[in-house]
């Protein structure tokens, strides 16, 4: 009885705590409630002026993740046995010892190192730079060339810098445009919005039109005003067809950019081939509505035409992100209210990165192009398996899933395992990291504070905020970037000389802390305190604007103070002064484009009758290929279905939720169908991300409860976009037959 009144009388009161969710792009603002270190509840914090009270379901799964008891605590060791925890110490210094060894023996092409997406949503993105140059690894990979690559390839290309993504103003834009995207269950994407519907909901209610390009009619395209189906992989025709057509009708546009591009003519001669007639039939859209769409479009006053996942990783993914760009230029609508915007990000990364640079290095194997020094994941598994000098012998994974994520996943899987040896910074035992032979994990993102740094160049309105922590980290325990440094130090070359020589942040970071590097960005960045870092021309004038800053400027100390965060209002008009490319013009015809055209003529042929192509789904309760651990996101009917038209499934003498076999030249899969008119004839479409019930995976829910099919493992690494080397994830050819019973 005493016991409980004493228990009783130190009980504290329940506390709130306002934070990002990291989970995704959309940065929304969430107040968990908590009490003597429990959780109790997770809501939207109302006052985030960026994300105004919204969340989405995966928001409770901050609470999960936090308690899952899957999620390593420790560094485990791989032993005969299976998992054995070892100390910090001895992880460290025996990945230490393998990985100097290995490269003292072959040299850094023999190491190789794959980023996954959540380290852009982890501040360790900081430490990332110096590590990878530590480690000397030459055959660098990432979960890039499964995703965005095409679009950083064309920002370099047309305006200089790999990090200068335009993004929607959805807040005055009168028509949105929405190709291979659906922000309805992602978020957003390449935009970070938070409250990302209900800003594409202001468009229709302030009466402009949102219009969906899809094979699927999605959760979004169902809150459009218009859906087109297209056939997958196609978009490059349309979008060409309708530039065409702007040409054709004297509808080009370009406004303010008139002085700021070139090729123009040499543009318009490249895409005539491609009209609303000859590219109908290859597309599926007839080619009435690509003219109504093209005239549409540049009539509007402010018009962004946006693209995604589903545009990047096809076929003529290259192509495509460029027409993207290319649209949004010839309807005047590029830098423009309304149109497709530079974010001012409080941390300028434009400023600070590497502007990106193109082939200057090929893949050993299949001379697959480089970009800014990263291989394409697809070369991946055979740089691993193939015999020869420069093969990798050891491998770094930081926060990736490959196995699942990546195509051919068998491939990988076979890849991984035949290493001499793996490290994998992570919290799971998953499909990936079974193969490392040690796993450093880092705290709980609870444990941690928080900022987006890799998402700040993409946020549709200007913005800034900075979580603490809400745990105390465990004793004895790291963050990713205290991983990361430490085997920076490590792996250094003890010459004194480079290590002063590194870059002045990384310093900040490994002496100073992560959050001190933070701050000086914040105070150096467009809103600081201090002068700006020494960045390309910036003019007197500016030089000037920023001594004369006032001292009040955002700084790490005034984020703490805001913990809802900060609004630093819309986005700006700076084309002239962001541009990187040579004579600050945008080139509009480059050779690295055209000279793909004839690839893309090839295949302007109608479809095949029978002929299948697999597409991807995201759900919005499920995250690429790591949150099906949490039983609240998992429960209820299986997601993980094949979905097939009507016509299609009836051709194949296939009922709904029958078991079917989906094959196509790298292997197949089962896994149950779901027939429905939401895709068009000709598609099939799966869900990536799942495929659990791999040996040795130690997720004792998504096993049990979400173990599915993985949709990599009939994606093909043969088949690529040619510019980029992106993986070709949407249009893969498949066959597909019911199961014999
Ligand atoms: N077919 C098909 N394939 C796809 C896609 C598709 O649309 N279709 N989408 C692609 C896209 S867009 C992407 S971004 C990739 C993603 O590809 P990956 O990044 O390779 O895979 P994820 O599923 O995001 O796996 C994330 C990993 O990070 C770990 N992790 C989670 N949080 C942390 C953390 O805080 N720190 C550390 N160190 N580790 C952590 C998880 O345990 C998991 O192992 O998948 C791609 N693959
Ligand atoms: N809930 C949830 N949210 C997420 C993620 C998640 O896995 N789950 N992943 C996060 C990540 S890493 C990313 S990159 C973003 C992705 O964000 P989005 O790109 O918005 O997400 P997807 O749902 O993959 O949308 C791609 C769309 O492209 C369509 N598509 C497929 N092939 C084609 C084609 O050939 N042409 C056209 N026009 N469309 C095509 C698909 O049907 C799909 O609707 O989402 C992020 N947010
Ligand atoms: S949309 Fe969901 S997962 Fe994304 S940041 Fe918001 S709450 Fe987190
Ligand atoms: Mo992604």
């Amino acid at each position: 009885m005493i016991g409980t009144l004493a228990k009783e009388a130190v009980m504290s009161q329940p506390a709130q705590h306002f934070r990002i969710c990291h989970l995704c792009e959309a940065m929304c603002g969430v107040v968990i409630e908590h009490q003597d270190g429990e959780i109790l509840s997770i809501k939207g914090d109302k006052a985030d002026p960026f994300s105004r009270g919204h969340i989405c379901p995966k928001a409770v799964a901050l609470k999960d993740l936090h308690e899952d008891p899957d999620r390593l605590r420790r560094p485990m060791k791989r032993v005969a046995t299976g998992w054995v925890e070892v100390s910090w110490e001895e992880a460290f210094d025996e990945v230490e010892k393998n990985l100097k060894r290995i490269r003292q023996q072959t040299g850094g092409d023999s190491i190789g190192v794959y980023l996954g997406n959540p380290t852009v949503h982890t501040p360790a993105l900081l430490a990332v730079p110096a590590f990878v140059h530590a480690l000397g690894a030459r055959q660098r990979f990432s979960a890039t060339s499964v995703d965005q690559l095409p679009t950083m390839v064309a920002n370099q290309q047309l305006f200089g810098h790999q990090l200068l993504f335009p993004v929607p103003d959805l807040d005055r834009t009168d028509f949105l445009l929405i190709v291979g995207g659906n922000p309805a269950a992602s978020n957003g994407s390449l935009m970070s919005a938070g409250d990302v519907m209900g800003r594409i909901k202001g468009i229709r209610d302030r009466g402009g039109r949102v219009v969906v390009v899809d094979p699927r009619l999605t959760e979004t395209a169902l809150k459009a005003d218009d859906h087109v189906f297209i056939r997958p992989g196609t978009d490059f025709f349309l979008l060409a067809a309708m530039a065409s057509e702007m040409f054709d009708r004297g509808l080009v546009r370009l406004r303010d950019l008139e002085h700021h591009v070139e090729g123009l003519v040499e543009l318009q001669q490249a895409l005539a081939p491609f009209t609303p007639d000859t590219v109908a039939e290859v597309t599926g859209v007839a080619a009435e509505r690509i003219r109504t769409l093209a005239a549409d479009i540049a009539m509007a006053e402010r018009a962004a035409i946006y693209g995604r996942v589903g545009a990047c990783t096809q076929e003529f993914g290259g192509l495509t992100a460029w027409m993207l760009h290319i649209l949004n230029i010839l309807t005047g609508n590029l830098d423009r209210e309304g149109g497709m915007m530079f974010a001012t990000p409080p941390l300028d990364l434009v400023g600070l990165g590497s502007p990106g640079s193109y082939g200057k290095q090929r893949s050993r194997v299949r001379q697959l192009p480089a970009f800014s020094g990263e291989l394409p994941v697809s070369v991946m598994a055979e740089e691993i398996l193939t015999p020869g000098e420069g093969q990798i012998r050891a491998l770094v994974t930081h926060a990736g899933n490959p196995v699942l994520s990546t195509p051919n996943g068998k491939q990988m899987d076979h890849a991984l395992a035949s290493l001499e040896f793996m490290v994998s910074i992570d919290i799971y035992i998953n499909e990936t990291t079974r193969h490392a032979h040690f796993i450093l994990p880092p705290v709980s993102p609870l444990e941690r504070s928080h900022m987006e740094v890799g998402l700040s160049p993409l946020m549709v309105r200007n913005a800034a905020k900075w979580s603490p922590a809400l745990f105390e980290a465990p004793e004895d325990s790291r963050q990713d970037w205290q991983i990361l440094s430490e085997l920076t130090q490590r792996l250094s070359s003890t010459n004194a000389v480079q290590r002063v020589a590194r870059r002045g942040l990384q310093l900040v970071v490994d002496q100073l802390g992560l959050d001190t590097g933070l701050d000086l960005l914040l105070r150096t960045g467009p809103y600081g305190t201090h002068a700006t870092l020494s960045k390309k021309g910036s003019t007197p004038v500016q030089k000037l604007l920023t001594m004369v800053r006032p001292k009040d400027g955002l700084s790490l100390k005034k984020l703490r103070e805001n913990p809802h965060g900060i609004d630093l209002g819309p986005l700006r008009r700076q084309l002239r002064s962001r541009l990187e490319t040579k004579r600050r013009r945008i080139p509009l015809a480059l050779p690295l484009y055209l000279d793909d055209i004839p690839r893309a003529l090839e295949r302007l042929q109608p479809r095949q009758p029978g002929e299948l192509r697999v597409i991807g789904r995201r759900h919005v309760r499920s995250n690429n290929s790591w949150m099906h651990n949490s039983h609240r996101l998992v429960k209820g009917p299986n997601r993980c279905t094949a979905m097939l038209h009507p016509d299609d499934a009836a051709l194949l003498g296939i009922a709904n939720g029958m078991s079917v076999r989906v094959q196509s030249r790298v292997g197949a899969i089962e896994l149950p169908a779901e027939i429905t008119e939401s895709v068009m004839p000709g598609v099939v479409c799966v869900p990536h991300g799942f495929g659990h019930a791999r040996a040795g995976v130690q997720l004792r829910v998504a096993r049990k409860e979400a173990a599915g099919a993985s949709l990599n493992d009939i994606t093909d690494e043969r088949f690529v976009d040619a510019i980029t080397g992106t993986a070709v994830l949407n249009g893969v050819s498949v066959r597909v037959a019911p199961m014999a019973s």
